[in-house]
């Protein structure tokens, strides 16, 4: 009998575990029978964009947090897959900071090649596991959403690629309730345009607060304020962004923050993070962690510890992403194959000790960088995913994280060469803070459009 794995979520770390499998599959090597169980309707993750918020079309809560406008916040080449370059998937050098669109393309070439999505059954949604140790399979409750129909599975080895960035973090400030604009998480967010020439408050002070702030900018916000709670964001803000203490409460549409200053708002986003959900998976089997590098209770951050049969994809605070999600995929598939041997729980604890202790001595966000990078580093050694230069990733982060302090604004022009191919990243033919296009179309256009004819188009299109 083949060996069964089940796979919950078809993101981009569901989409790797299928890779991992297809690589091999692709040597003429005999892999498991795999079902990958993805409740939206197309693959992706949050990069498949929906304009939807709260519940989609069967009722489930909506997956999707990413926004119009949404470029990459990282360099391209920090996130880039090294068995499928960009150069292999575009034909031609772009720019290191696509829009999403282009980055769902990307995501998409290599599965479309693979030929994986036989594997997934999509509007499909994982509702209840349990663990039978008798015979040490996995029970996975499904809902069919387009047929209304529920099911069962049995699988040997259950992979969860949920994501994490998902279920809102939604904190309550005193005087909410009354506050008469609106308030929203940056989850439901959709894109900058309704907050034109309004006055924004955005709590949190991480990557979406910094983002959305920076979108409301671009897009005609009048002024952008971030509220934090422990440290600044600290950039060189352009003049309409300003950072100011926590927010202690509102009365009416007048917040008053911790410093004893006040100010009248017409809309908030909290910025607040996300929680780690797994509403399928009993106490027993669910991961318990904050958003950091190294979650607790996962061996090589991969294995829970308490049932090694059970693995988690994607599931640290990320400054890698897509080859990140690889180098676990490669990893948790050749434990599955038998050829990497998961050791005694002692064992498995020391180690997850080390990196637990060495991700709390991370003082800076270089440290940080460092953390994730020899992290990676040791999960590439372990399989055959093809090994890249991490140190120049690495130092790519770094200068990424001194582009944002130097300017916020233009940090997205700036290009950097592949790690996996040695091409130089094009200049984008619009600098960021003038494109308001964020279409592939647009990205290909080679336009010659002066930024003011774009955004006349733009307005015009939409009438
Ligand atoms: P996800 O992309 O979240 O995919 C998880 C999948 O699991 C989804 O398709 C979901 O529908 C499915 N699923 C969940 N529960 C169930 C269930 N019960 N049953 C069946 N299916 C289920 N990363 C970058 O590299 N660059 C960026 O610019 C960038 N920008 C970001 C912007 C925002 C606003 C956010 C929120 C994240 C951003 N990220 C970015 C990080 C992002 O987390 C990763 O790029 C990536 O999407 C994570 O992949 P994943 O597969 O782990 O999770
Ligand atoms: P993060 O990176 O988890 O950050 C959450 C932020 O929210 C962080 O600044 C927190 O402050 C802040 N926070 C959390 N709770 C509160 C309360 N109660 N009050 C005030 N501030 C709070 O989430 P993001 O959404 O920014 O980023 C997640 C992903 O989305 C990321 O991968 C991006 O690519 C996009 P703290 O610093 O803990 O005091």
């Amino acid at each position: 009998m083949k060996k069964r794995i089940g796979i919950i979520g078809a993101g981009p770390s569901g989409l790797a575990q299928l890779r991992a499998f297809d690589s091999l599959e692709k040597e003429g090597k005999e892999i498991p029978e795999i079902v990958c169980f993805e409740k939206q309707g197309d693959w992706g993750g949050l990069w498949n964009y929906t304009w939807r918020t709260g519940v989609g079309r069967y009722g489930e809560p909506i997956h999707g947090s990413m926004y119009k406008y949404l470029w990459s916040n990282g360099p391209k080449e920090c996130l880039e897959f090294s068995d499928y370059s960009f150069d292999e998937h575009f034909g031609k050098p772009i720019s290191s900071y696509p829009p999403r669109p282009v980055l769902f393309d990307y995501i998409q070439g290599r599965v479309k090649k693979s030929g994986v999505r036989k594997h997934i059954r999509f509007n499909t949604a994982a509702r209840w596991v349990s663990f039978d140790e008798e015979t040490q399979q996995f029970s996975v409750i499904l809902d069919d959403l387009v047929n209304d129909r529920t099911y069962t599975e049995i699988f040997d080895y259950l992979i969860v690629a949920s994501g994490h960035y998902s279920t809102p973090n939604m904190p309550y400030f005193k005087g909410l309730e009354d506050f008469p604009g609106a308030v929203m998480h940056a989850h439901d967010f959709r894109g900058a345009d309704q907050f034109v020439d309004k006055n924004v408050l955005l709590v949190g002070s991480s990557y979406s607060a910094e983002d959305i702030g920076v979108q409301c900018h671009k897009h005609g916000a009048n002024s952008v304020t971030l509220s934090y709670r422990s440290t600044p964001i600290g950039v060189n803000w352009p003049e309409g962004i300003k950072e100011v203490p926590l927010l202690v409460n509102f009365d009416g549409d007048l917040a008053h923050f911790s410093d004893g200053s006040q100010e009248r708002f017409d809309a908030v986003i909290m910025c607040t993070g996300y929680q780690h959900k797994f509403p399928f998976l009993p106490d027993e089997m669910r991961l318990k962690t904050p958003n950091c590098l190294f979650p607790d209770h996962l061996y090589k951050g991969i294995v829970f510890n308490d049932l090694p049969k059970l693995m988690y994809l994607g599931m640290q605070d990320q400054y890698y992403t897509f080859n990140m999600f690889d180098a676990q995929a490669w990893v948790a598939r050749d434990i599955i194959l038998g050829n990497l041997t998961v050791p005694e729980k002692s064992v498995r604890t020391k180690d997850m000790e080390t990196w637990l202790d060495r991700s709390l001595a991370n003082k800076t966000h270089d440290d940080e960088i460092d953390f994730q990078t020899d992290y990676i580093r040791d999960l590439i050694s372990m399989t055959d995913y093809p090994e890249f230069d991490l140190d120049t990733v690495a130092a790519h982060f770094k200068q990424w994280l001194k582009d944002k302090d130097n300017n916020i604004l233009k940090y997205r022009d700036a290009t950097f060469p592949s790690v996996m191919t040695g091409t130089m990243a094009e200049n984008h033919h619009t600098e960021w803070m003038d494109e308001m296009d964020d279409s592939f179309e647009r990205y290909f256009s080679e336009s010659e459009e002066t930024p003011e004819e774009s955004l006349e188009n733009k307005v015009l299109m939409s009438k």
